[in-house]
Order: C-alpha cells, then structure tokens, then sequence
C-alpha cells in the first residue's frame, strides 16, 4: 500500500513538472505590464492607450494583460523617459516637447513645415525614427510614435493680428513654443497636464496645441476663441523598459512588432476625427469663436516663421546633427503621405 502512494504521488508531481514546463504555459498565469501615461483618460494619449492594451490583449489571446495608468498616477509628464528606463513602469507615453533638448532628431517634426494633419505626422515621424534611429531611445523599447494635429491658439481674448498676441502669456512646450515667441507672444513652457490649472488662476490666458484639447480638457468652458494658424505638431513617443522588453517570448514581441505602425496609424486617424469633433462640440454648445486670419494678415505671420527652419538647420549641425538631411526627409515622406 505505501509502495502504491509513492508511486502515485510521483506520477503526480511529474505531471505538474511537465506542465510547468510545457513551452507556452505557465503555472505564474499571464504576463502583466504597467502603461504609465500623464494627462487624464479621456485625452488622446490615453484613448490610443486603451486601444493598443485590447489589441495587445486580442492578439496575444490573453497571454498579455496590460494595466493602464492615466492622470500621471505611477509617472509624470517630465519623469516618462527616466521612470521607463529606470523599470519603474514597464511602458510609458511621453510628449517630446518638454525635454525638447533630449530628443533633438524626432523633434525636428516639430519645425514650421507644414504638416498637415495628424496621420501625416504620425506616419513621417514614425518614418524618421527609423531612418535615423536616434540615440535618444537606445535605452529603451520603441513601441510607437505619432504626432497631434497641427496647433491653433486657444485664447480668453481674441486674436486678431500680431498686435493682439504681443506680449501675452500663451502656453505651449518645445518647437511649439518657438513659433509663439516667433509671433510676439510671451510663450509659457508646461505641460499638457499643468496647463488647466494656469488657464483657470490666469497665469496664461490661453494655449497653443491641437484642438482636441477643446473638447477633452474642457477648455472651451475657459478659451472662447480660437485663432487658426495650422501650424505645427507636437511628437509623442510610447517606450518599453529595455530588459523587460527582452524577457518577453518572441511571439509576444512579434504581436508589439506587427502593432508598431498600425498604431502610429490608428492614432492618427482618431487624432484627426477627434478634432473635428471637439470643434463643432466647442462652436455649437460653448459658443466658441473661430478666427481666419486675413491673407494679408497671414503673410505677416508666415514671415516671422522663416528664419527658424534654417537657423535650426545651422545649430543642429553644430552639434552633429543631420539637420539639412533631417528637414528634406521631413518634406519627402510628407509630401509623400500627402498624396503630393
Ligand atoms: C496633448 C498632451 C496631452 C493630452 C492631450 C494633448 N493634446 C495635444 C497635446 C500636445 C502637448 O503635449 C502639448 O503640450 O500641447
């Protein structure tokens, strides 16, 4: 009888042994990862958040589980780059734009030359990683990039002409904030997510971003003015901690793989739909004034922004940068997204 017991509590434990073997099963269940993202959940970065946590979970069959944290609850705006390189989350959304020194190559995207939507961006950008594959991300695990719209001042007072934005205080981060104080105006560096606290103290009067931002942060109840400029996109990146990204099996990297351009789509699309609708939302329930600057009136401002491609053209090269290689691959793979 004991013999019997011995036998049966082997066979027992070699199959438990073989079944926490068996490739592609795990007796730890699933594979958990954190997303950190800083502004709130209903903003465009965290929408493409939960979109690539389903898909991720979808084409994973369950095999990934993604626990999202928007608000900048687990990191902050200005923390993303060194958090994630740090293992303090395993992937995080960043903006460029506010450490504009560390990611000189992807921000040229961010220069005056005419991006002209979202999925443009997204796309170019994408490209330009690529291409250039800058050191600024050898830490880590690129999972995407896409860009905003172009920017519009949104504004407490209107904004006619050069007159109207001398001086006053806008908000803006990066390449962004070049272009306001190429107009005149008194540029406010912050992230996204501190600016609806200065919008509602005073400390600036208005921003400069794209108009999703209308609808998602509420600021049309603040900013009953907007002036158009089309001017230019904000780049985002999406990170992975580099030794978490190696510990994962290879089918999982080929799904994040397969994800990597489909998002930077897909964000772009939603990015330029979202847009139009946070726009007729702000017009027909906040009573939001559109302002078209006259032709001549644009002229003006058009000539403000011409010298700043070629001055970042002269520094960029300076510091061994690609500048002028940069700024033609910027106009090709537009005009070629463009359909031009
Ligand atoms: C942005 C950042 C966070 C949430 C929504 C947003 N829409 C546009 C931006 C661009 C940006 O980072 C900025 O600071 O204007």
């Amino acid at each position: 009888m004991r013999r019997i017991a011995v036998i049966l509590s082997a066979i027992f434990l070699g199959t438990l042994l073989m079944v926490a073997l068996m490739p592609g099963l795990s007796l730890a269940g699933p594979i958990k990862l954190t997303y950190a993202n800083f502004p709130p959940a209903p903003t465009f970065p965290c929408v493409q958040m939960e979109r690539w946590k389903k898909e991720v979970e979808k084409r994973t069959n369950g095999k990934v589980l993604v626990q999202t944290f928007p608000g900048g609850t687990l990191l902050g705006a200005k923390n993303m780059m060194d958090g994630i390189i740090a293992g303090l989350a395993d992937i995080g959304c960043l903006c460029m734009a506010y450490q504009p020194g560390r990611f000189m190559i992807t921000n040229a995207t961010s220069l005056p030359l005419g991006i002209p939507n979202s999925l443009v961006g997204s796309l170019v950008l994408w490209d330009i990683y690529k291409k250039y594959q800058p050191k600024a991300f050898s830490k880590v695990k690129v999972l995407t990039m896409f860009t905003t719209a172009p920017s519009n001042i949104m504004s407490k007072i209107p904004i006619r002409t050069l007159e109207d934005i001398k001086g006053v205080n806008l908000r803006a981060s990066g390449g962004a904030a070049q272009i306001l104080k190429a107009w005149g105006a008194n540029a406010v560096g912050m992230p996204m997510s501190a600016t609806p606290e200065a919008l509602e103290k005073g400390v600036v009067k208005g921003l400069f971003s794209s108009l999703e931002v209308m609808k998602d942060f509420k600021y049309a109840e603040l900013c009953k003015y907007v002036t158009i400029t089309d001017a230019v996109v904000y780049p985002f990146a999406v990170v992975m901690n580099m030794s978490k990204w190696n510990s994962l099996p290879k089918d999982v990297q080929q799904v994040f793989e397969e994800l990597r351009t489909q998002q930077a789509a897909w964000t772009g699309v939603y990015m330029d739909k979202h847009v139009k609708r946070a726009m007729s939302w702000s017009k027909r329930k906040q009573g939001v004034k559109v302002i078209r600057l006259s032709k001549a009136e644009k002229a003006k401002w058009d000539k403000l922004l011409e010298p700043i491609v070629n001055k970042w053209i002269e520094s960029a090269e300076a510091k061994g940068v690609p500048g002028k290689a940069l700024v033609r691959d910027i106009k090709a793979f537009m005009n070629m997204y463009s359909g031009k």
